[in-house]
């Protein structure tokens, strides 16, 4: 159940949002729809200017993968991160997390080179994993090319994005390299699950809203994990993982969001671990909150401090 004193924290800039998804529709919209849905939710302007944007492809595990530099104003070169949208595996694209990408070159001072990873369901688990490792080794491998500085990468991502940032620095840590410099998690999905333990089911239940709920957030990730195994995969069970020795680590849940909870979780995890980490709750905040700064103007501060204490990590 919805915990009622949760949701009186929501941001009143977000009532109007909340109250036009509380509307369920007859039949759960289709594949094109949700990302037509979530294209919308995420717009592109106004555009915070940044140095210089350029497009390029790397040659990806299975054909070719686009990657957009977000590169800041000023001289480099610049410390990299490399960054994977959100869109629970089967949206968002370089478009929908344009605003998110500028926000973070912006205030980050880094080159932001954002991820157009495979999606489901047209692409199961794990093709969007293997496109996203392959973005930071090659981003790694070939960072002067863009006036980047491949001593200092970092990872950074929100919701499914925040998950494959994870995902990328364990895997780093554990088959050597690239070395990182620093993780932005953003909303991060930490369990995918099956099997969900009772407390995380419990956490996402009472976080339950109608922008994101659990039940949609189920469909969608068993639209890309589609062998009921997958979500299983010890390489995904990160609150399980030796974190030991990941770089430090800023992790930005919202506070209204089923997703709070294990978000939490992994700081406390990490921490635990001696990594040193930055738990930053987004108060009043909803799921989509660093992607919509220019328009929900209560969402900047949060995102921004997010941004330049990731800036400052990279840097140090
Ligand atoms: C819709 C966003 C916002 C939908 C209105 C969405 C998911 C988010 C699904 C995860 C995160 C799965 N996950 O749903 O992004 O597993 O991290």
């Amino acid at each position: 159940m919805p915990d009622p004193n949760i949701l009186k924290r929501l941001h009143p800039e977000f009532e109007p949002l909340f109250a036009q998804f509380a509307a369920v529709p007859e039949t759960p919209p289709t594949i094109p729809e949700t990302r037509a849905m979530y294209r919308m939710l995420q717009p592109t302007a106004p555009q915070l200017k940044v140095g210089e944007i350029r497009d390029a492809t790397f040659p990806g595990p299975a054909g070719p993968v686009k990657v957009r530099h977000y590169i800041p104003e000023g001289k480099g070169p610049f410390p990299v991160i490399v960054h994977f949208h959100g869109g629970g595996f089967i949206m968002g694209d370089l478009e929908t997390h344009d605003a998110q990408c500028r926000l973070l070159c912006r205030e980050s001072g880094c080159i932001v080179t954002a991820v157009d990873y495979r999606l489901g369901p047209e692409h199961p688990y794990p093709a969007g994993h293997e496109d996203s490792f392959a973005a930071l080794r090659w981003a790694g491998s070939n960072a002067t090319l863009f006036g980047g500085d491949a001593s200092r990468l970092g990872v950074a991502g929100d919701s499914a994005g925040g998950h494959l940032a994870l995902y990328c620095a364990l895997r780093a840590k554990r088959s050597g390299g690239p070395s990182i410099k620093a993780l932005l998690a953003i909303v991060p999905g930490v369990v995918m699950g099956p099997p969900l333990t009772d407390d995380i089911k419990a956490g996402r239940e009472t976080r339950n809203n109608s922008l994101l709920g659990t039940e949609g957030m189920d469909n969608f990730v068993a639209a890309y994990f589609q062998d009921p195994s997958d979500a299983s995969d010890p390489a995904l069970n990160f609150l399980g993982a030796d974190v030991s020795g990941l770089p430090p680590s800023i992790i930005a849940p919202a506070e209204i969001d089923v997703l709070h909870d294990e978000g939490v979780e992994m700081a406390k995890h990490l921490e635990a671990a001696g990594v040193p980490t930055q738990l930053m709750v987004a108060e009043g905040m909803v799921h989509i909150y660093f992607s919509v700064t220019e328009v929900f103007p209560s969402a900047k501060p949060w995102a921004v401090k997010a941004a330049q204490a990731m800036g400052k990590l990279m840097r140090a």
